[in-house]
């Protein structure tokens, strides 16, 4: 089984990019413990708690010779959300609009172990991971040719650029590498001058605890007071600095009918105001299989009453009085209620 064939069956099975890396000690891959040092993952323990694993996928697999690399397009048409002027839509990165791409990018690497273990026998070890695995995502795929970590440090691909989800099966196969991606930002340093909250604190440097993707997403308590007015309209994840990449500026194309990545009813051009008045059955019965459903009901309304307090939307504010479904009264959203309310003269 050569690495052409796998790239093949990867294409039919719905991966828009195929590459192979070597299983080496890869420079990139010696970041992250300086990054943990500096405090950049905040609450993230489980990044430091598998640190140790991260540093190489030989931890994981100590047969490991190569990493094939896959990427997933799940750009739609939608407009981007510094395209959007009003403050009252109600922001969500586009990773997350569709359904949950840990399921569907696992079932589609599982078919293609399978169909690996049917051409090649059982004699190799594969183990496949979207995301969740101990394992830095970006440094393989760079490795592997299919883009380069660029100075807002996500992966970018010269033809289709970065509304790409990663993903990898790390196999024992001496597979034939792919040659590297090149770093193609040059002097641009648009995504470094544009982020909302300046968390890339310096080109290929993310701070995550003043990224909005952490603040919204990963943070389980409260949000912190002085970031509070930074969230702006942003309610789960953001995009701004892909959305201001040069190499995003190409057109989403036609969205394939029956896409896993189009938005859910529930989430599609709806303002802050339209998602608080949601009630939570409706809201909860959107989340399931979605890749929101990591926030919950409960941090999903913090965080839209912290943009409505950021933003001063007075619809989105006379519906914090008006609603009062059963997560309004749990504390933590109770308190964000409290927060936007007098922060915008009670
Ligand atoms: C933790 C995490 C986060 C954290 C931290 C992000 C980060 N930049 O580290 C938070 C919650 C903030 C986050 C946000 C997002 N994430 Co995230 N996240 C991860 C996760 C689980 C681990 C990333 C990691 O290891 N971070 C540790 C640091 C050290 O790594 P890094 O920032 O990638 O840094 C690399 C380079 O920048 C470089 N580097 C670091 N320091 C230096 C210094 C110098 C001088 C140089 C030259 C290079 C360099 O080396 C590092 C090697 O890993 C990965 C999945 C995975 N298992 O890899 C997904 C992943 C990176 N996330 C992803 C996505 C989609 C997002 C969001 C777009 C979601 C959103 N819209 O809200 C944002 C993007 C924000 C951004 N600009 O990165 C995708 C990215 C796809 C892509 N095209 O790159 C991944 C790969 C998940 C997936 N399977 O698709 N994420
Ligand atoms: S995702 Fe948003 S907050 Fe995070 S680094 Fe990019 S622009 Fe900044
Ligand atoms: S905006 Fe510019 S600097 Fe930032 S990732 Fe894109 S090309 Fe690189």
């Amino acid at each position: 089984m050569t690495g052409a064939e796998i790239k093949a069956r990867a294409a039919e099975l719905g991966f828009d990019l195929c590459g192979i890396a070597p299983v080496a000690d890869h420079k990139e891959l010696a970041f992250l413990p300086e990054w943990l040092a500096r405090g950049y993952a905040g609450e993230m323990g489980y990044l430091a708690r598998s640190a140790e694993r991260r540093a190489d996928v030989r931890v994981v697999m100590p047969a490991a010779r190569s990493v094939i690399c896959l990427a997933t397009v799940y750009n739609t048409d939608r407009p981007y959300s510094t395209e959007l002027a009003d403050r009252s839509a109600a922001l969500i990165a586009r990773y997350a609009w569709g359904e949950d791409y840990h399921e569907v990018i696992q079932a589609r690497m599982d078919a293609l172990v399978a169909w690996m273990h049917e051409r090649g026998g059982l004699d190799f070890e594969a183990r496949a991971y979207v995301d969740t695995g101990p394992v830095q995502e970006r440094v393989y795929a760079q490795y592997a040719g299919l883009g380069w970590i660029a100075k807002n440090t996500c992966v970018i691909n010269p033809e289709i650029g970065s509304w790409i989800f990663l993903s990898e099966i790390i196999c024992s196969l001496p597979l034939e590498p792919d040659v590297p991606a090149l770093d193609q930002c040059g002097t641009c340093r648009l995504c470094i001058d544009s982020c909302p909250t300046g968390a890339i604190v310096e080109p290929y440097v993310l701070d995550s605890t003043r990224c909005l993707s952490y603040l919204t997403i990963e943070l389980k308590g409260e949000i912190p007071i002085d970031q509070r007015e930074s969230i702006g309209n942003h309610i789960y994840g953001c995009d701004v600095c892909q959305e201001v990449c040069p190499w995003n500026a190409q057109p989403a194309g036609e969205d394939a009918p029956g896409s896993p990545w189009l938005p859910r009813a529930a989430f599609d051009g709806r303002t802050l105001a339209e998602t608080w008045r949601t009630p939570d059955t409706e809201l909860r019965r959107a989340l399931k299989h979605s890749a929101m459903t990591r926030a919950g009901v409960r941090r999903l309304r913090r965080n839209v009453a912290v943009s409505a307090g950021a933003t001063g939307d007075a619809d989105a504010l006379s519906a914090l009085r008006d609603v009062h479904e059963p997560t309004c009264d749990d504390p933590l959203v109770a308190e964000h209620i409290h927060w936007a309310l007098e922060a915008n003269g009670g």
